[in-house]
C-alpha cells in the first residue's frame, strides 16, 4: 500500500508490539536472529526520534543475557556466538550508552581471535569467510575503541578487503566473487573505518621533521577505484526509483541502504535520483501494520523498515536523526563516544 509521507507514529507501534508477538511463527521463525532484529528495531526508533518507544533497561539485560563467558555474543540465550551478533550487541550498548556494562577487552579479544593468517575474519569458530565479517570485526572493535594492535593486523585486514575488490570497482564476499553491494558496503564501510597509523619510509624523509612523526590516516579509501564504483553503484536505480543489488535484479529497499551509504561515503549520493527513490521507499510502507517491506506490496518486516528509514535519513528526508553511513547508528551516538566525523 501506498503512502506519500512517513508514517511515523505506525511504524514505532510495529516495532513496540514485535516484542509482544512471542506466540507467533514469525518470532520463533526468527529467534536466531534476536539480537540483529533488537539492533534493527531500536536503531529504527532512535532514526525516527523515538528513543524511550522501548524500556531501555530490558534491552540491556537482554543483550547481556546473550552474553557468552568468553565476551562474545549469541543471536539469541543460550545461542552459540558469532561476530553477526557480537557487533549487533556492541552497537546496541553503544546506542543505549551501556558500554561500560561489558568487559571490552574481552569481547575485542575475542573478536581479534577470528582474525586469519590472511588478515580475513571468520566469523565463528568454523572458520567461514567473508567479506561482511571483515566489517563486523573492524566495525565492532572501533566501537569498542579497540582498532590497533594487539587486536587487530589492520594492514593485513586491509590488504584482504582490497584482494576482493573486482573488475567493475565493486567488491564480493571472497577474491574473485561477484560484486554485490551488500558486500561492497561491507568493504566500502570497513575502508572508510580504519584508522591507519604509517611511518614514512627512511628513503621519503626529509629534513622536515613533521614527515619524519608517524602519520595518522583517518580511513583507507584511498584503495577505492571513487568514480568508476560510484558509476556502478548508481546504475542501480531502476526506472521504478527503487535500487537493485547487481545487475539483472530485482529492486528493493535494503538496497536504499547498501548503495546509498556507500555513495554517501563516497560523496556522489547526488548521483542517483533523490525524488524517485525517496517515492519508492514511502510506496513500500504497510499503511495498515506499519513497517516497510521489501517492495511495495510485500509484507513488511523489522529489516526492511531500518534499511528504508536509513535510506530516507541519508536523503535527508525532513524529522529523522542523521545516521552515519559507515556505521549504519545515529551520528549523534558516535560523537558521544569520540568516533571522528569522516573527512
Ligand atoms: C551494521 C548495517 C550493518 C551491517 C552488518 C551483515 C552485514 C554487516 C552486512 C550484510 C551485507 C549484505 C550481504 C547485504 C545483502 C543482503 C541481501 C538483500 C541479500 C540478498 O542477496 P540475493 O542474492 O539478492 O538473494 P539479490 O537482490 O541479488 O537478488
Ligand atoms: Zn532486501
Amino acid at each position: 500500500m501506498s503512502d506519500n509521507r512517513l508514517l511515523t507514529d505506525l511504524h514505532v507501534s510495529y516495532i513496540q508490539g514485535l516484542d509482544k508477538k512471542k506466540e507467533s511463527f514469525e518470532y520463533w521463525a526468527g529467534e536466531h536472529l534476536r539480537l540483529n532484529g533488537v539492533y534493527w528495531g531500536l536503531t529504527s526508533l532512535h532514526l525516527l526520534k523515538h528513543e524511550s518507544a522501548l524500556d531501555s533497561n530490558e534491552v540491556i539485560e537482554y543483550v547481556l543475557a546473550c552474553r557468552h563467558s568468553n565476551g562474545a555474543f549469541g543471536g539469541h540465550t543460550g545461542h552459540d556466538a558469532h561476530l553477526l551478533y557480537t557487533l549487533s550487541a556492541v552497537q546496541i550498548l553503544c546506542t543505549l550508552d551501556a558500554l561500560d556494562r561489558i568487559d571490552r577487552d574481552q569481547t575485542a579479544k575475542y573478536v581479534a581471535s577470528l582474525q586469519q593468517p590472511d588478515g580475513s575474519f571468520a566469523g565463528d569458530e568454523y572458520s567461514e569467510i567473508d567479506t561482511r565479517f571483515s566489517y563486523c570485526a573492524l566495525s565492532c572493535l572501533s566501537l569498542l575503541g579497540k582498532l590497533q594492535a594487539p587486536f587487530v593486523d589492520i594492514s593485513k585486514a586491509v590488504t584482504f578487503i582490497h584482494s576482493c575488490k573486482n573488475f567493475d570497482g565493486g567488491y564480493g564476499s571472497v577474491p574473485g566473487a561477484e560484486s554485490h553491494s551488500g558486500q561492497i558496503f561491507c568493504c566500502v564501510g570497513a575502508l572508510a573505518i580504519v584508522v591507519f597509523i604509517f611511518i614514512v619510509p627512511k628513503h621519503e624523509k626529509t629534513t622536515n621533521d613533521t614527515a619524519r612523526a608517524p602519520q595518522l590516516s583517518q580511513n583507507r579509501l584511498d584503495l577505492v577505484e571513487t568514480d568508476r564504483l560510484a558509476w556502478w553503484l548508481a546504475e542501480r536505480q531502476l526506472k521504478n526509483g527503487g535500487l537493485n543489488g547487481r545487475p539483472e535484479k530485482l529492486e528493493d529497499v535494503c538496497y536504499s541502504w547498501w548503495v546509498l551509504s556507500c555513495l554517501s561515503i563516497l560523496d556522489r549520493i547526488h548521483w542517483i535520483n533523490r525524488e524517485k527513490l525517496v517515492q519508492f521507499i514511502l510506496n513500500a510502507q504497510d499503511t495498515d501494520t506499519g513497517g516497510i517491506a521489501d517492495r511495495p506490496g510485500d509484507v513488511s518486516d523489522v529489516f526492511h523498515t531500518l534499511f528504508g528509514i536509513a535510506g530516507l535519513s541519508l536523503l535527508g528526508y525532513p524529522g529523522l536523526e542523521p545516521v552515519d553511513p559507515r556505521y549504519c547508528m545515529p551520528v549523534k551516538v558516535l560523537q558521544r563516544l569520540g568516533i571522528p566525523d569522516q573527512p
